[in-house]
């Protein structure tokens, strides 16, 4: 476990690499990170946020499907914090500008129709959500060259930028939906199964993750259930996510 002021101190040099759209070496080079300090600095940058108007809107899993989590060589979720300054209208603008190295990945989200009840470990996280959109999720990291340890990209706010909500229909399962990411000559296509075998297994892996770190999850919130295939460059021009049965969502890259 590390200092309080070297937390303070880490969560600072996130955040200016953020707010100045300038990257910084991985913190674990320099610094023997564990997991708690990685969530800790976490929370920190989240309070910075917070002081400085950003109100928060919700949580967003990262490495939750196999490939990804065999990719980084690890075997469990992520969680980071998602704010309205990271939300960008269905169909809306997005400025480039504002980004280090950003990307785009599929992702279905759900909302929470009423808090959790996170300190008792039998609540049914499925019965708090009321609804279920397509979403595109901006991933920044704010390290050099996208590289940085488990610890780190916890720390970095799990490279949380930005989101776009497609319409909201009433929850239902959604195991296995074809995904279809597009932007201009380019397409992937991926499952919903991809994500932890089913979103709704996402949910009560989150519900783990939120009781364990003290997150709360309240009346109102988005939960971004992870990407269901690899993510991409983002890059000017329209990007859309289009899951079957579900709908779509865009944004425009400027
Ligand atoms: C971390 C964010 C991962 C997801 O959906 O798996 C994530 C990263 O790859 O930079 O958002
Ligand atoms: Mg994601």
């Amino acid at each position: 476990m590390i200092a309080d002021e070297t937390i303070g101190a880490l969560a600072t040099r996130l955040d200016d690499a953020q707010t100045s759209v300038a990257d910084t070496p991985s913190l674990a080079g320099t610094h023997p990170l564990d997991i708690d300090d990685a969530y800790a600095i976490q929370a920190a940058l989240l309070a910075r946020r917070v002081a400085r108007g950003e109100r928060t809107t919700g949580v967003k899993l990262g490495f939750t499907s196999k490939a990804k989590m065999a990719q980084m060589g690890v075997s469990e979720i992520i969680v980071g914090r998602l704010t309205d300054a990271m939300c960008v209208a269905d169909g809306g603008e997005v400025e480039l500008a504002r980004f280090i190295r950003p990307k785009v990945e599929p992702e279905v989200a759900f909302r929470l129709a009423r808090d959790v009840d996170t300190g008792a470990p039998g609540t049914d996280i499925t019965a708090c959500v009321d609804a279920v959109a397509p979403a595109l999720e901006i991933i920044d990291s704010r390290y050099r060259d996208f590289r940085f340890t488990y610890e780190d990209v916890v720390a970095d706010n799990t490279s949380a930028a930005g989101y776009a909500i497609g319409p909201w229909l009433p929850v239902q399962d959604v195991p296995d939906l074809p995904v279809r990411l597009h932007g201009e000559n380019r397409e992937i296509l991926g499952s919903t199964a991809a994500i932890l075998d089913g979103p709704s297994h996402a949910l009560r892996a989150l519900f783990h993750m939120a009781r364990r770190r003290r997150i709360p999850l309240r009346a109102g919130d988005v939960v971004l259930a992870g990407a269901a295939t690899e993510a991409i460059p983002l890059t000017p021009g329209v990007t859309a996510c289009e899951i079957t049965g579900l709908g779509r969502v865009s944004m425009r890259s400027v």
